[in-house]
């Protein structure tokens, strides 16, 4: 039987006799612009699959950090003011397992930095229709459009300022927290509409099959009455690396980001891996105070003469006002606890045994014996951020919530919080305020 040969197209046998000079004049609104042989509808699916998974945990997670924070204790803690009823969900921290916000802000950030490539590639994968003419062929295109938008808009907003916020190195006007709280509802939008109107085309054309092997070809058999593939390159160049092995690449990325990112969870040998961050890889030398430290005393400019012998802790309640020198706390009745320092931007350390008195034995002697009630900590920090937290009462009531003036067996050093700090279990670093100077109980 002789050989059955396609007649090639029209527009083909002209592109055919043009020089490839002014084939390649094809504007990016031509789908024979876009070229490599890996774009196609399953690659597409795999890669939806993996951020519909991904980008609800950071999501999730997102909103309970926020929650983690007491912004409804206004207005010390309100990072968002004006947040309306966008903060309905807000509920009492728990204060427990102790290492809650350790595992709900380490997965936040390390899932986020491990999502770039996949992001990254699953934009590349469908760029070809960001220019696909007309802009819209319908009101319903239309929409679906502008979720587009949201969502692709919303997402890259949310990893640049997460990651800018993560590397310390904060370009954007206006507080991180309202920009990134913000911008989670506004992408929350559009990924909602995007899975409910592509989730079933991605079942779908994961169902009809594994990913193919090898480079191009359209997605369904030629004969299929299923729908072209219009995501597979019309012309595509030769294969210089299949499907599968794209999407192997893009697991590598992810594979090494997390290798170098995910040990500033941990301390010890992982810690020093964790190349890629601020907070890891560094090693904070022998002794009982060598774990993580955010910011040094000499950071922000405490000197030895603030935190010596002339320093007194003010408790202010219904009792009155109550001065306690170091030594005087030492001889109240000492508890410890073994709790981490886990912050917002996604480091943590083990659990380090912190020694010092309770909230709550101090609240009662700020006159609230029975019940503690929420208490508002100031620093004698006068220059940058975290001088201020407001605690809640269920927070205070924790036994295991100290005012610490001792950690592994020694005194605090200068840079965790000497001569006092704050450990409160599961709460997030930012709430555990260094270098302790007021604590006042009750209405704020
Ligand atoms: N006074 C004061 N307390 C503070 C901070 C600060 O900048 N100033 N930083 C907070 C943050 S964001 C964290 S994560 C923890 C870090 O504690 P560490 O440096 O002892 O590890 O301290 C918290 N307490
Ligand atoms: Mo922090």
């Amino acid at each position: 039987m002789p050989e059955r040969r396609r007649t090639p197209t029209l527009s083909a046998r002209l592109t055919d006799r043009l020089p490839a000079r002014l084939t390649a004049l094809r504007t990016p609104a031509d789908p024979g612009f876009w070229r490599s042989p890996v774009r196609g509808a399953r690659f597409t699916a795999v890669l939806g699959m993996v951020l519909l998974a991904g980008l609800t945990l950071l999501f999730v997670t997102g909103l309970l950090s926020y929650a983690a924070y007491n912004p409804d204790l206004d207005p010390v803690n309100d990072k968002t003011p004006g947040k309306g009823w966008l903060g309905f969900y807000l509920f009492a921290w728990p204060t427990g397992p102790h290492w809650l916000y350790r595992l709900t802000q380490g997965l936040h950030v390390t899932v986020g930095i491990v999502l770039v490539p996949v992001l990254l590639a699953k934009l590349w994968s469908v760029v070809p229709r960001l220019f696909a003419l007309p802009p819209a062929r319908s009101v319903g295109h239309a929409l679906e459009r502008l979720s587009v938008l949201l969502l692709v808009g919303g997402a890259l907003f949310q990893f640049i300022t997460g990651l800018l916020n993560i590397q310390l190195d904060y370009l954007f006007p206006g507080s991180f927290y309202t920009l990134h709280f913000y911008g989670a509802w506004v992408f929350l939008a559009g990924f909602i509409t995007h899975v409910a109107l592509k989730l079933p085309q991605a079942v779908r054309v994961l169902r009809s099959g594994g990913i193919p092997r090898g480079g191009p070809g359209p997605l369904v058999a030629p004969d299929s009455p299923a729908r072209p593939d219009t995501l597979v390159a019309p012309d595509p160049l030769p294969a210089t690396l299949s499907r599968r092995g794209a999407l192997v690449m893009v697991g590598a990325g992810s594979l090494l980001l997390l290798i170098t990112s995910a040990g500033r969870s941990f301390d010890g040998p992982l810690r020093r891996i964790a190349l890629l961050t601020p907070r890891g890889g560094t090693e904070q030398g022998p002794g009982p105070n060598a774990f993580q430290v955010n910011k040094t005393a000499a950071a922000v400019r405490i000197t030895p003469a603030d935190t010596g012998e002339r320093w007194r802790l003010t408790v202010r309640g219904p009792a009155g006002e109550l001065r306690f020198s170091r030594a005087e706390l030492l001889a109240m009745e000492q508890h410890t606890a073994a709790l981490p320092i886990a912050c917002v931007e996604g480091w943590s350390t083990s659990d380090q045994l912190w020694r010092g008195v309770r909230l709550s034995d101090l609240a009662a002697l700020a006159g609230y014996p029975d019940s503690p009630p929420d208490v508002f900590v100031e620093s004698l920090q006068r220059s940058g951020s975290f001088r201020k937290a407001a605690l809640r009462d269920n927070q205070v009531r924790d036994g295991r919530s100290l005012l610490a003036l001792e950690v592994n067996g020694a005194p605090l050093s200068p840079d965790h919080g000497y001569p006092a700090r704050i450990i409160v279990p599961a709460a997030p670093g930012v709430l555990n305020t260094k270098w302790v100077e007021t604590l006042t109980f009750g209405e704020l």
